[in-house]
């Protein structure tokens, strides 16, 4: 035996005594699988015009260099990331990221133009997942796009989505997996608006539109916000309109934790919404005053959020997304450091002795709930994380630094 499975054989003795069965839980989290954002890689970039604007109210800052420029880095810079964490997980991407010859309008795009997409994820085994682009687009310049007031405009975002349901229904019937096609848009307004209903009205009939027929192979979901660059006075897209709209329509609901006001998390929210909706979808962030993509980092918020999805016993019924992205730092690492924070936070819930904790509460002695709770936070819960990655033979603690560190040698500083 090394140090490390040393290590996990008493960490699975200190769980068994509060009544936790670590390769339970090694099991469970062995069936997590996240979905990547494949924007982190070149800054929100995407490739229908190479060098082209992000906007609509998000912002990647930094200028570290070794950003992917084309599909091709992409894909590599995401097969070095998937080598790094334990377990099989899904690819996310937009619809920007497509491959054609020539321009394509984006109500206008094809499966055809994620054809090399799909056959890399065939080859590794990854589902995937699709967002229409809503922004950084001459129609989305303004601030509105499924909800602005000029029809022929809203009519292009709408061709725009029901393309993307399509090639999100390709995805999922190719991969034998449902794609997720999510559905965020950046339209409000910097200042007080004199109208808040007539942008609602024009989302509710657009999303209705896009909506309208049933996919057999994509799940269709609608992502809130409370405010973005620009639009710090109203959303048209709020979480109480989503809330309502998701719960009457019976499409997913997006919870994404930076689209909130700064102490406000979505870890309360997961239990409620799952009480109305059959599945969600997360966006698992880290928001930073004004900034809503952050890395992920290992904070009690996404403990709170990882818990929250394992004591309502719903792994299977929420989608774990990520999104973020920095530009400041190696992206091959922002992509691993924020997904294996996921997963270990996951695995953190898993370890959780449910059962003690919930018998104190219904017993009304919170001293012990407190008492408890605050011994968990010691807990081995590393040398059982430690022993998945070996098991599932990828690096170990910083190991992981020396080959992102390798691979920025051998690849990125060459870019
Ligand atoms: C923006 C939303 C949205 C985007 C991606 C790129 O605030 O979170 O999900 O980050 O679509
Ligand atoms: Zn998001």
């Amino acid at each position: 035996m090394d140090n490390i499975q040393q290590a996990y054989a008493l960490a699975r003795e200190r769980y068994a005594a509060l009544g936790v069965d670590t390769d339970t839980a090694l099991k469970a989290l062995e069936t997590v699988s996240l979905s990547l954002h494949c924007w982190q890689g070149d800054d929100v970039g995407g490739f229908e015009n190479p060098g082209g604007e992000l906007t609509g109210g998000i912002a990647a800052t930094g200028n570290y260099p070794g950003k992917a420029r084309n599909a091709d880095e992409l894909r590599r810079d995401l097969d070095m990331v998937y080598s790094l964490l334990p377990g099989r997980h899904r690819l996310n991407l937009h619809a920007i990221y497509l491959e054609a010859d020539t321009r394509v309008e984006r109500n206008a795009i094809e499966p055809r133009h994620f054809f090399r997409w799909v056959d890399w994820a065939k080859a590794g085994g990854h589902g995937l997942d699709f967002n229409p682009t809503c922004f950084s687009h001459p129609l989305a310049a303004d601030g509105f796009t499924l909800s602005h007031r000029d029809p022929s405009i809203r009519q292009f975002w709408v061709e725009h989505c029901l393309a993307c349901r399509n090639i999100g229904n390709f995805f999922g019937k190719e991969l034998g997996t449902p794609a997720v096609t999510n559905i965020w848009i950046p339209d409000g307004y910097k200042d007080t608006p004199a109208d808040r209903t007539t942008p609602r009205r024009l989302l509710l009939e657009s999303l209705d539109q896009i909506l309208a027929e049933k996919l057999p192979h994509t799940l269709d979901a609608v992502e809130p916000k409370l405010f973005g660059i620009g639009s710090e006075s109203y959303v048209t897209g709020s979480m109480e309109f989503y809330t309502a709209y998701a719960v009457s329509r019976r499409v997913m609901l997006t919870l994404d934790s930076g689209h909130f006001h700064p102490t406000e998390s979505i870890a309360d929210k997961i239990s409620s919404v799952l009480l109305y909706l059959d599945e969600i979808l997360l966006h698992v962030s880290r928001g930073v005053r004004w900034d809503s993509d952050h890395v992920v980092t290992f904070n009690d918020d996404l403990q709170a959020i990882a818990q929250e999805i394992v004591r309502a016993e719903a792994l299977n019924r929420v989608h774990i997304g990520l999104d973020y992205f920095d530009a400041s730092i190696n992206r091959v690492a922002a992509w691993v450091i924020g997904a294996r924070n996921t997963l270990r936070a996951v695995l953190n819930a898993l370890l959780e002795p449910r059962a003690l904790l919930t018998r104190y509460e219904a017993e009304g002695d919170f001293t012990g709930r407190l008492a408890l709770q605050e011994e968990l936070k010691a807990m081995p819960s590393a040398a059982v994380w430690e022993y998945y990655c070996q098991q599932q033979d990828v690096p170990v603690g910083m190991d992981v630094l020396r080959v992102v560190k390798n691979y920025e040698r051998e690849e990125l500083s060459r870019r």
